[in-house]
């Protein structure tokens, strides 16, 4: 039976809370030492945040019936990588953002060589979660496995790699092939990281789901980049919980300045036709997969 809107809204609630008591039990506490990078870790991770990237890997996972103590922790290694990711975008060499999630970035609040390392310290937990943490059933292929798909997706062939692309389009026209190209790499390779690390939490996962799965992980990845450029032109800064119109300040291309306002949207409406089109084979268990891809496009922050 189809899952309806108040179940998906539910189901959401309680992968967030779910991620959030992870996170917060796998952070080291800020009264160990070094105190200070622990509480700038904390700080970075706890504080707010739509949860898309762990709510992906829950919704995955689920489709294939894994284990949840394995989706815990993928979800928050995913999560961690995110934030380590923000907390480096937002320094002065890099876009020197004053505001993220509604409240002041991470090097504002601690000092920017604090901030570095909290990064850093953030990335390793990462890949120390997925290395040690428990996980049920999950075997040591798998996280081996786990391991190799989010460096690659964290790396200079994915997430850094995307963003040494975007600093050097800064001022500069790009076409719509190497706007994507930018994007697949920046935001994309995480988001779809996230999706087959919930995939690969599953017991035995079959290559059919597996690459369905990867290829709904690329679609939603860069609709997710296409409506936060459509957000930069139209949305608020206080709803945003970061500075609106940024982008722009920045000279950074973005897909409005490409497309149209209305181009931009009918792009991100054939990405989120595309994801569901990839969950074909799958019944209702897919359904948070399928409103999580509606969402993405449709959210305002
Ligand atoms: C500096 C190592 C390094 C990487 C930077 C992904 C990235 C590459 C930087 C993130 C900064 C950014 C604004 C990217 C554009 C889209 C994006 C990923 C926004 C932030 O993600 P959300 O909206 O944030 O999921 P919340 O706060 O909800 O988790």
């Amino acid at each position: 039976m189809t899952m309806q809107p108040p179940e998906l809204v539910a189901f959401a609630e309680q992968c967030r809370n779910r991620v959030e008591n992870a996170l917060a039990q796998f952070l080291p506490s800020s009264t160990t030492l070094p105190m200070d990078l622990h509480e700038a870790m904390r700080y970075a991770v706890l504080g707010g945040g739509k949860r898309v990237r762990p709510l992906l890997v829950y919704a995955a996972g689920r489709a294939l019936h894994a284990d949840e103590q394995a989706l815990d922790v993928a979800a928050s290694a995913v999560e961690c990588l995110h934030a380590y990711s923000l907390v480096h975008d937002d320094l002065p060499a890099m876009d020197n953002d004053d505001l993220r999630r509604g409240r002041p970035t991470c090097h504002r609040a601690y000092g920017e060589a604090l901030a570095i390392l909290a990064g850093d310290a953030l990335q390793c937990k990462a890949f120390h979660l997925l290395a040690h943490a428990p996980m049920g059933p999950v075997n040591a292929d798998a996280r081996l496995e786990m391991l190799e798909l989010l460096a690659l997706a964290a790396g200079s062939r994915g997430m850094v790699g995307g963003q040494a692309i975007d600093m050097a389009a800064v001022g500069r026209e790009l076409d719509i092939a190497e706007l994507e190209d930018m994007h697949i790499h920046k935001t994309g390779a995480l988001i779809r990281a996230a999706v087959v690390l919930g995939a690969l939490c599953a017991p035995a996962l079959d290559e059919g789901h597996r690459r369905a799965l990867d290829h709904y992980g690329k679609c939603i990845g860069l609709a997710f980049q296409v409506q936060d450029d459509i957000l930069d032109v139209i949305g608020d800064t206080q709803q945003l919980g970061k500075q609106a119109g940024a982008d722009r300040a920045r000279r950074k291309p973005t897909y409005p300045d490409l497309l149209g306002l209305s181009g931009a949207r009918e792009r991100a409406g054939e990405l989120h036709q595309r994801a569901l089109h990839s969950l074909e084979s799958f019944g209702s268990e897919a359904d948070p997969l399928r409103w999580l891809s509606g969402y993405i496009v449709a959210r305002s922050s």
